[in-house]
């Protein structure tokens, strides 16, 4: 039986000779072959097969990272189900949003958060709850202990294999849709790009609620055969500490710039490292020269989206120029659009990055007008990314257009915030703006008009913020004003804002 995205990730398992290599190497637990992973791949894709779900049913999971998460995610794939992994940060009504639109038929939770979420999950008829501990453990991984491994459930390339939530800069959450053939595709190109074989082992230290740390990361270990080094999360003393075994390593910028804070960071610590890569959010050039000069490394740069998966890269032979994020990947074709005349823009003009590729997402859950907004009449997406192409077909991004702050490679959506801020007792409106800050790249500060003879100050407005938004949501500044700068029409004019903050957190 086929099914497009397992057959694609477990190649090794079928190799006898490799089936014995680590796959999962976590410091303080025992090491997984391939065979013992896979195994539990397969009797858990068994066990929810046995709960006769229609194939297409959604498993969210709210935990931790750990082992026991990817086992449900390629296990959920397997079984021929949707995995929609939820970051364990976000507060109740925050998942409460995604529960409720997503509708999966099997939620796997932290066990502190039973009590006050089980009630909503039987509200809207979620059919297994299961629990999974920060270590991985718990009712979710003991189902599945006694039952023998089965096969993987036919599923078409077409067919949708995870659902990942992105904010939008209006509106709700929508869950970007992802297919097997998208995944697929995607992690092989870079596996190939970056030279990835069973000879690797990757120093996993990213989240995998997001599409760096599930997809790019952990699709591109599996497919390769490659090891993991699985960590909970990142720690940059743990990071170095484990990187004298690794090969390869991914990360947001801000994890170069902690690394870079550690003295021990030299050419000896990195000698047996042939890879570094860095995304999500722009690398400074001072972090790339910085990085060279300590380590003799020269940090290679992507580019990419949930909704479109990786889209440019970095070539691995050759330079590997500060500021680019190199050339699409295959079967990514890349255009610019001139903001103003609204057309096709001519070599190394700033504009509108659109992209059309074999790793874009099936459009956004239950929201057709919304996916069909995002892209243009011939089947273009618009990323929302201001960028040129150099003379050497390089591609560089020169800003956004969407209202976003990505703060330590975390997007943050500056209307939810002020969202949330203008609900509180007191104010009457608020601007939430990014500012450079030097640990995480960009943060979000807020600007607030309070009333009159309203109470208002750091405290009091970050204790109502407390149950809504996740707390790295939370502005890490907050200034008081009489009013907010605005136009002849009437909008808050956000660049004055910024200009005026920009050496807010500048040494
Ligand atoms: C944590 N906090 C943040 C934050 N991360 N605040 C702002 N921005 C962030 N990114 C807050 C917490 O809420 C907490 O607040 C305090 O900081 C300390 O929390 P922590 O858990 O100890 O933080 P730390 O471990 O230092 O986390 C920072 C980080 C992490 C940079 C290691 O955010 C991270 O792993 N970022 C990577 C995100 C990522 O994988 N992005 C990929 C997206 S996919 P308080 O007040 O309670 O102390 C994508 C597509 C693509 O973009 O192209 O890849
Ligand atoms: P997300 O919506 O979380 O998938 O984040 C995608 C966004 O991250 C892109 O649209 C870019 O704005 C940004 N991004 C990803 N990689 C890079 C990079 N290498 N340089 C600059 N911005 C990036």
């Amino acid at each position: 039986m086929k099914n497009h995205l397992i057959d694609a990730l477990s190649k090794v398992r079928k190799g006898a000779a490799e089936s014995q290599h680590p796959i999962m190497i976590c410091p303080d637990k025992a090491t997984l072959s391939y065979q013992q992973f896979f195994d539990d791949v397969y009797r858990t894709s068994q066990l929810f097969v046995q709960y006769n779900l229609d194939p297409g049913f959604r498993v969210a999971v709210l935990a931790k990272k750990s082992i026991s998460a990817i086992v449900a995610y390629l296990g959920s794939v397997s079984a021929g189900g949707v995995f929609v992994p939820i970051n364990s940060a976000y507060t109740d009504p925050e998942v409460e949003y995604f529960i409720r639109d997503v509708e999966p038929s099997i939620l796997i939770m932290e066990p502190e958060r039973v009590d006050s979420l089980a009630p909503l999950a039987a509200s809207i008829g979620v059919k297994h709850l299961l629990t999974m501990d920060d270590g991985g453990g718990g009712t979710f991984h003991d189902s599945w202990q006694d039952t023998l491994p089965g096969s993987a459930v036919s599923r078409k390339p077409e067919d949708l294999a995870a659902i990942l939530y992105t904010s939008g800069t209006t509106g709700k959450p929508k869950g970007a849709m992802l297919s097997h053939a998208a995944l697929a595709t995607n992690s092989d190109s870079l596996a190939k790009l970056w030279r990835f074989s069973s000879k690797d082992c990757l120093l996993h230290a990213l989240p995998i609620h997001h599409t760096h740390g599930l997809f790019v990361a952990t699709n591109v270990a599996l497919l390769s055969g490659a090891s993991l080094i699985f960590l909970p999360k990142f720690d940059a003393n743990l990071v170095l500490h484990h990187m004298a075994r690794a090969t390869a390593f991914m990360g947001v910028p801000t994890f170069y710039k902690r690394l870079l804070a550690l003295p021990t960071l030299d050419a000896a610590s990195t000698q047996n490292m042939r890879l570094f890569v860095s995304g999500s959010a722009p690398l400074d050039a001072k972090t790339h020269a910085d990085w060279k000069r300590r380590t003799g490394h020269e940090i290679l740069e992507r580019y990419g989206m949930t909704e479109a998966n990786m889209i440019c890269s970095i070539p691995f032979e050759g330079p590997r120029k500060p500021g680019s994020v190199g050339k699409p990947l295959p079967g990514v074709q890349m255009r610019i659009r001139d903001m103003v005349s609204g057309k096709l823009a001519s070599a190394e003009q700033t504009g509108m990055l659109e992209v059309h590729s074999s790793g874009l997402f099936s459009g956004y859950w239950r929201q057709p007008e919304k996916s069909k907004s995002g892209f243009t009449d011939d089947g273009y997406l618009v990323t929302g990314d201001l960028a040129r192409i150099d003379r050497d077909g390089f591609t560089v991004i020169e800003g956004r257009a969407k209202d976003l702050v990505i703060s330590g490679g975390i997007n943050l959506y500056p209307k939810e915030i002020e969202d949330a801020i203008n609900q509180v007792n007191g104010v009457t409106e608020s601007a939430v703006i990014g500012v450079p800050h030097p640990d995480l790249g960009e943060c979000a500060i807020a600007i607030v008009v309070a009333q009159e003879d309203a109470d208002l100050n750091l405290e009091t407005i970050t204790k109502c913020l407390h149950a809504q938004l996740a707390r790295f949501k939370h502005p890490k500044h907050f200034e008081f004003v009489s009013s907010l700068p605005r136009n002849a029409m009437g909008k808050v004019q956000k660049s004055i804002l910024r200009d005026n903050h920009v050496n807010l957190f500048r040494d």
